[in-house]
């Protein structure tokens, strides 16, 4: 093994020990004998600080002096998880810190647990960003993630008779050691009003914007470390306030109560996340939440850039801002509108500037997924806005599409911004397109079906603008800190440099045959395994045995993503193992964890029905606990972190087509997991890595599925002619896992059949039966499954959130590392 390079900081355990005291004393006003966890908690995430300000401090001097391009990536989502153990890893100060508290009598793993996720997202995309900050951090991009501090993040989950419940999440209630308030650098953001045209003396005329009310944008940073700890980019979090015109004299006046009324309104901008992650509501709200964040970040853009340059034409070559989805795209009309109505430019030296400067990244291929603002609404909350997209797409339509398409109307009006009909709306996906320099996918089929499905006019007009990124995930939360022995024993195999390099794990690709390594392997996890069945019996009260094959699906809750085939699935072993209790099957432990958008009516049936029949199985004793079913609650980032670890398999059985990548797969495989999955997303690149024999694939590939679609799918073609599918199916219409109530798991086999079966569960059912199939037979062999997960672990290199960066970085944003003297 390598020798390890210096580390960022040459703390002793016994100096970390006396920082973390300090601050015991100093920063909580506690002390040893009285102090609980939480305290310990804070007094050593103090400790950190102490270190990780004083490089971000050096940080934004290096980048200040320097003035290099930097990457600002605008996201509605952060979904950070915990903060210090990522960071002490990052610090490479872990261990110390680890015997520092031990010296203490307290348990690192135990005061870790003490912090609250930060829940500001709510799935793979706020992830993406957060694993995205960490990598640029990493590899010394200069760069800020721009994003909303809410104060509530995705609410917490609860289970009442088996239904979902949605609980607030307060992470910061009691104070977050984490972040710094910046108030020295507020941003004011209009809203409302209306737009007057003014003629100049000169003939000239010009647009000024008279907004009804302001808002005020505080910004809060969170210092992101990268890996060694060479850099600290930050996250900037805005805050809504009440505008500073907010009428004290009203106030003064005797309007108390009504000016309270106004503050709470101003608050309510940066109160909540909107939990949903695939059906967009369209409530004014959220287009204000969206408008709010784009506007403070483009403003502390253009200070930053005003800071070190005279000129505007450098703005492209200083500045890029990666839109990530379509939420914060209304960026662009706010530049162009400080462009023309502030800096006094024309439209065209104002659209020279922007379009080089926006990038989008579309995650979704999903219709009803698209973001659509009805144009009165737009109109409504901001009027300069909507004119200036109005230009966009005046000027795109005449000039490209008519240069590209002459006279042809029916092109004009598929791809206006506009949409035309009863509610005319403004479609954010096409101004993203039409607006940015470049546009991407996050893996390689769904960059395929963007060009060829979602936006084919699109890539004729720009046939270099839609390239392929593939996500990836940073290999230090999701490897190093998750799961410590598998990080320690790759240290010993292949070197300590792997979580830079992820590539080095296929050095141990060698040992995947070799008996010792094996045993190593396969006991770290079912060591892992043994600590999640402690965390299963204390969170749901289940009992389990690391025996068995554990099986998870961890991810929203989608129809598209097929929770309920997997759900039928294990209806159907269910079924089998009442027929014949003495069936020869590896035990197996069905984990799902999973949150349903508040107002997704079937969502929330599947985690109903799957509630019921955990329920049931578990408590069968006919069964012989060969089959178990557990859904844990609250599913969030800290639980992943304990259960990817423990994962034999992993779901990724998403109707091809629809997954845009999917980073679970990444994590899991990563662990050591074997994917029983279709061709989808990134499970194709997953495949290609692993190769053939080491993943379950099955199902309908993207072509089969099409083919089945045009030529008309009927669901009850594979009801009537499969006798288990269909006894299964039959079973959700009794009142067997809800005694007393029967029809009350109905609609998911309504949902199968009567209403058309729209993510072709039927169709896959038997070729997802045969792949599971094929799991248990292959667990048998002890050795052979150890052989397929050492290979899938040690053949995600590709996956590392840094190559993403890196492919972001060539093709796109064109950042030159700017590294940092510690
Ligand atoms: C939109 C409007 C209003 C409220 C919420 C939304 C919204 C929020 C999140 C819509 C979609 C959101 O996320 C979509 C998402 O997470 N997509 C996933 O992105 C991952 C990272 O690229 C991919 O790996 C997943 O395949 C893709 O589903």
């Amino acid at each position: 093994a390598k020798k390890k390079p210096a580390k960022p900081f040459n703390l002793t355990s016994t100096e970390l020990k006396k920082k973390i005291i300090h601050h015991l004393h100093t920063t909580l006003g506690t002390h040893e004998d009285k102090a609980n966890d939480k305290a310990w908690w804070n007094a050593t995430c103090a400790a950190v600080n102490e270190l990780v300000f004083d490089q971000l401090t050096n940080t934004q001097k290096t980048h200040a002096k320097k003035d290099t391009r930097a990457v600002n990536y605008l996201s509605l989502e952060f979904l950070m998880g915990r903060l210090l153990s990522n960071n002490l890893h990052n610090l490479e100060l872990f261990k110390e810190a680890q015997s520092a508290l031990k010296s203490l009598g307290k348990d690192i793993y135990e005061v870790c647990e003490e912090e609250p996720d930060m829940a500001l997202g709510n799935g793979g995309l706020g992830r993406l960003a957060a694993c995205f900050i960490d990598s640029l951090a990493t590899l010394d991009y200069p760069a800020i993630g721009y994003g909303i501090h809410y104060e509530h993040g995705l609410f917490r989950q609860e289970f009442k008779d088996g239904h979902q419940i949605e609980r607030p999440d307060s992470w910061r209630e009691y104070g977050n050691p984490w972040e710094i308030c910046r108030p020295e650098s507020v941003q004011e953001v209009p809203l409302y009003g209306y737009v007057e045209t003014v003629i100049d003396d000169d003939g000239s005329m010009r647009k000024v914007w008279h907004p009804s009310r302001k808002l005020k944008g505080v910004p809060w940073d969170i210092p992101i470390v990268g890996y060694g700890a060479k850099l600290v980019n930050v996250l900037r979090l805005w805050e809504s306030k009440p505008g500073e015109a907010f009428d004290w004299d009203v106030f003064n006046a005797g309007g108390y109560v009504d000016a309270q009324a106004e503050k709470a309104q101003a608050e309510t901008v940066s109160k909540v996340l909107y939990p949903n992650d695939s059906t967009p509501q369209g409530k004014e709200l959220r287009l204000i939440q969206q408008y709010f964040f784009c506007a403070c970040s483009v403003k502390d853009i253009i200070r930053r850039f005003k800071r070190a340059n005279q000129d505007w034409s450098v703005f492209p070559d200083k500045v890029a801002i990666q839109l990530n989805d379509t939420h914060p795209a209304v960026a662009v009309p706010e530049l162009m509108r400080i462009l023309m109505d502030e800096e006094g430019m024309n439209w065209q030296q104002a659209w020279e500037i922007s379009s080089q400067t926006f990038a989008y990244t579309n995650h979704t291929l999903l219709p009803e997924a698209l973001e659509n603002w009805p144009v009165a609404m737009f109109e409504h909350v901001l009027p300069r806005h909507l004119e200036i997209i109005y230009e966009i797409n005046r000027r795109f339509l005449e000039n490209e599409v008519e240069a590209k398409w002459p006279g042809d109307d029916a092109m004009k009006r598929k791809l206006s911004i506009i949409q035309e009909g009863d509610e005319r709306m403004v479609r954010m996906a096409y101004l993203s397109v039409v607006s940015s320099y470049k546009v991407n996918g996050v893996a390689a089929i769904h960059t395929r079906l963007v060009k060829k499905d979602l936006f084919p006019e699109f890539n004729d007009l720009y046939p270099e603008k839609i390239v392929n990124v593939t996500n990836g995930v940073t290999p230090r939360r999701w490897l190093k800190a998750a799961n410590p022995e598998l990080a320690a024993l790759y240290d010993d195999t292949v070197g300590v440099d792997w979580p830079t390099n992820l590539h080095k794990l296929k050095d141990a690709l060698p040992l995947a045959d070799d008996a010792k390594f094996q045993k190593k392997f396969m006991s770290i996890k079912r060591k892992n395994k043994e600590k999640l069945v402690t965390e299963i019996a204390k969170l749901t009260g289940v009992e389990v045995s690391a025996d068995a094959i554990f099986d998870i699906q961890i991810k929203r809750l989608h129809e598209y993503k097929r929770q309920q085939l997997n759900l039928i699935h294990i209806l159907t072993l269910y079924r089998r193992l009442l027929e014949n209790p003495d069936l020869d099957m590896v035990p197996r432990v069905f984990i799902f964890g999973a949150k349903a958008a508040p107002g997704y009516h079937m969502a929330k049936q599947i985690i109903f029905a799957l509630n019921k029949i955990a329920d049931k199985v578990n408590n069968d004793n006919r069964i012989q606990d060969k089959l178990k079913v557990v859904f844990m609650p609250n599913y969030r980032v800290s639980l992943a972190e304990k259960l990817i670890p423990a994962a034999d398999v992993s779901e990724q059985i998403s109707t091809a087509g629809l997954e845009a990548s999917g980073t679970g797969n990444m994590k899991l495989a990563l662990n050591g997991a074997l994917t029983v999955g279709t061709l989808d997303g990134a499970n194709i690149e997953i495949a290609e890595e692993v190769g053939d024999d080491n993943i379950f694939i099955f199902g309908l590939d993207v072509d089969q599925v099409e083919a089945v679609k045009t030529n008309g799918y009927n669901p009850f073609d594979y009801y009537y002619s499969n006798p288990e599918l269909k006894a299964v199916l039959d079973w959700l219409d009794t009142d067997f896992f809800t005694p007393g109530q029967p029809g009350a798991l109905s609609d998911i086999k309504k949902s199968l059949l009567d209403w058309g079966d729209q993510y072709l569960c039927l169709a896959d059912y038997q070729s997802y039966c045969d792949a599971q199939n094929e799991v248990d037979v292959t667990y048998r062999d002890k050795k052979l499954w150890a052989k397929k997960a050492i290979i899938n672990s040690a053949t995600m290199g590709k996956f590392n959130s840094d190559r993403s960066i890196q492919d972001y970085v060539d093709t796109i944003w064109h950042l030159e590392k700017c590294p940092v003297k510690g």
